[in-house]
């Protein structure tokens, strides 16, 4: 009987246009996918969205939509996105989906009855954003979240607890017993302090929206999403329905299951998901693979900053099988990933235009020139042997180190592998001067080894491109005659096919790139189009306020006479400002925008009165006013030249 393999992507909110992040993620999933394929197991793969929660409800309104309208048209946008990419999933779970509503609401239950979850209050800094609770020492600037900058609401309400206090102990000791649960090591660390900095109990039902799923005893209360989300894993198998099959097939009977998600939430994954199962009394069975992120030069991708790059735009510029190959391949395991167009245009250059292709282009013209077409294995002793029985060992050592690499989910590190077997197929072409050969009849057979030599690796590798390359493969199995028997890895050793027919005149695989005028291209595309999800242009005036109101501020003219970043925190930019009674210690969050040095001479304008806070473990006295223009962008409010430090503004 196969193996069983069960691959998951996280379910994405379908707030906006999905960008290359996610595409990231489904491309990955999909090229493991189709390497266990070829291995033989038998593979499920599931991808999906994640439909409720405040965010969503919100963007629907933004839309002038209804939350589940919002959310049919944007899964459409997914699954027509997937189906472009060609991305290979079984199925695709909808949170909104009654399959998994109704089983989501009995897992609740379940938990209410066995006291793993009871009725508590809770109040906290909420960040509609994240969907998540801060306490006052995780947030920053006082009231903002951490992880996105959004300014948090203070919320209190009555809900529901998960006790995951009770489990911490178990799951360490899981974590301890299944050193490969959580890939990479360095991602495992991360958790297992987490977990011994103390776990409290997690707040899972909201009372403040309603777009959600109900709790069945107590339907003023939504379930919170991430209990609802983190089940789609097995709701999708039927878990809980009256067809078991997939579940028991994939899950309590499978071999292997993985969870494949981004580092911003390996938490989720890593505590609440196996914590659930264990007071559930469902075996943990899958392990994760937790990966960096696609950053810009600037940082995070968004909208405002004007450096959102969208899959369906590289993919209609440049093909579907560079972009694929790309986006898996640049990301270097258990790292961040920075993307620019010069990398992009560069790395489809040098390896699929320059290495692979031109290998392909002109191993078969020299077929066609020297032997119409046709080669077979030839034995010959020529001193050329060596270079042939190098390239064997290396195609060799490849597949193994290439196999070793893709089961511990290092892709470009296999990718890698590769290239060096192409690198090394092309040298033989310079080691052996086929043109100097063809000179002499003596040395036919020595010529037509080489030409075979030449096509039998080209075979292996596109072989073991097949997960990462999705239209090309086929193209040059087709150009070089390759039965289907010998397109898998059951015959991936060297000399397992004999002779080639090769095609007259292929067809051009990648064209080259200008990687000036391309990258130019690229930087065009950038956040063209428009976003679906408007961002909001006027902000609200506040309400009125009265005069004295106005006079409690105290604002001055300050000198910024030194400034440098924070040591600890990305987006602050620590001053000293001179407000002509003392020199201020000053914290302010523009270091997205300033370097130090600009701001160094300039006159601002300070409130000098407000009372004094740490942010991040740097003292404040006082604020600089900035004003933030529609791009979210923010500049200091700079004091006429006219004015000196400590003179009064009102
Ligand atoms: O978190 N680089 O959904 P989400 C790499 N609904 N990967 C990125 C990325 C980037 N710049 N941006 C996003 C959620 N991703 C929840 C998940 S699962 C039970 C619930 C990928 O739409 C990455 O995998 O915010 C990240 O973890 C995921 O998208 C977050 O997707």
């Amino acid at each position: 009987m196969k193996k069983t393999f069960y691959i998951t992507t996280p379910i994405y909110y379908p707030s906006g246009k999905f960008h290359i992040g996610s595409a990231y993620t489904t491309c990955l999933c999909d090229s493991i996918r189709r390497y266990k394929d070829l291995e033989g197991y038998e593979t499920r793969f599931l991808t999906g969205t994640d439909e409720h929660g405040q965010k969503i409800e919100e963007s629907a309104l933004a839309n002038n939509k209804s939350p589940k309208e919002h959310v049919d048209y944007m899964a459409s946008l997914a699954k027509d996105l997937w189906k472009e990419l060609k991305i290979t999933n079984d199925d695709f779970i909808r949170t909104t989906e009654k399959r998994h509503v109704d089983v989501v609401q009995e897992v609740f239950e379940k938990l209410l009855a066995s006291d793993d979850i009871y009725l508590g209050e809770y109040t906290g800094n909420y960040c509609v954003s994240c969907e998540s609770y801060f306490t006052p020492t995780q947030l920053v600037d006082g009231d903002k979240c951490p992880d996105c900058g959004s300014v948090t609401k203070v919320l209190k309400e009555e809900t529901y607890f998960l006790r995951l206090s009770k489990y911490s102990d178990r799951l360490l000791d899981f974590i301890d017993k299944n050193p490969e649960f959580i890939v990479p090591e360095s991602k495992k660390n991360e958790v297992v302090s987490f977990i011994k900095s103390g776990l409290l109990d997690l707040s899972v039902s909201r009372t403040a929206f309603s777009w959600g799923i109900k709790v069945k005893s107590n339907p003023k209360h939504v379930i919170y999403v991430w209990i609802d989300a983190l089940t789609n894993y097995i709701t999708a198998l039927g878990y809980g329905s009256d067809n078991e099959d997939l579940y028991q097939k994939f899950w309590t009977g499978g071999d292997e299951v993985i969870h494949v998600v981004g580092k911003d939430i390996l938490r989720f994954h890593a505590i609440y998901w196996p914590i659930m199962l264990m007071a559930l009394d469902i075996p943990i069975n899958f392990r994760l693979f937790a990966h960096g992120w696609y950053l810009m030069k600037d940082g995070k991708m968004s909208k405002s900053k004007g450096n959102v790059i969208y899959p369906e735009q590289l993919v209609e510029r440049y093909g579907l099988d560079a972009f694929r190959y790309y986006i898996v391949r640049e990301i270097q395991y258990g790292n961040d990933g920075v993307f620019t167009p010069e990398d992009y245009i560069g790395r489809v250059n040098t390896d699929l235009v320059n290495d692979y292709g031109n290998l392909v282009s002109r191993s078969i013209s020299m077929v066609n020139k020297y032997f119409g077409g046709t080669v077979t294995l030839k034995e010959h002793n020529h001193e050329y042997k060596v270079f042939e029985e190098d390239l064997r060992n290396v195609a060799k050592e490849t597949f193994l180190e290439y196999k070793k690499n893709m089961d511990e989910f290092k892709v470009p590190n296999a990718i890698q592998n590769i290239s060096a077997l192409v690198r090394r197929t092309n040298k033989l072409i310079d080691d052996t001067f086929p043109w100097n050969l063809a000179k002499d009849e003596a040395l036919k057979d020595v010529l037509e080894s080489v030409m075979y030599h030449l096509l039998e690796s080209i075979r292996i590798i596109t072989v073991l491109y097949r997960p990462f390359l999705i239209e090309t493969p086929a193209k040059v199995f087709e150009f070089l005659g390759v039965e289907e028997n010998f397109q898998g890895f059951k015959n991936i050793e060297f000399g397992s096919k004999k002779s080639y027919s090769v095609v007259k005149k292929p067809s051009h695989l990648f064209p080259r790139l200008d990687l000036e005028k391309e990258s130019v291209e690229i930087k065009k595309l950038m956040n063209v189009g428009k976003p679906i999800v408007e961002e909001p242009k006027f902000e609200a005036i506040l309400p009125e306020i009265e005069f004295e109101d106005f006079t409690k501020l105290d604002i001055r003219v300050g000198k910024i006479i030194e400034c440098k970043k924070h040591n600890d925190a990305k987006k602050l930019l620590v001053s000293k400002i001179d407000t002509g009674d003392k020199i201020r210690n000053i914290v302010s969050g523009i270091a997205e925008f300033y370097e130090p040095e600009d701001l160094i001479g300039k006159l601002v304008q300070v409130v000098v009165n407000l009372k004094p806070m740490k942010l991040r473990g740097e003292l404040s006295e006082g604020m600089v006013l900035c004003g933030e223009n529609s791009k979210k962008e923010l500049f200091v409010v700079e004091a006429s030249d006219e004015l000196s430090p400590g003179d009064k503004i009102s």
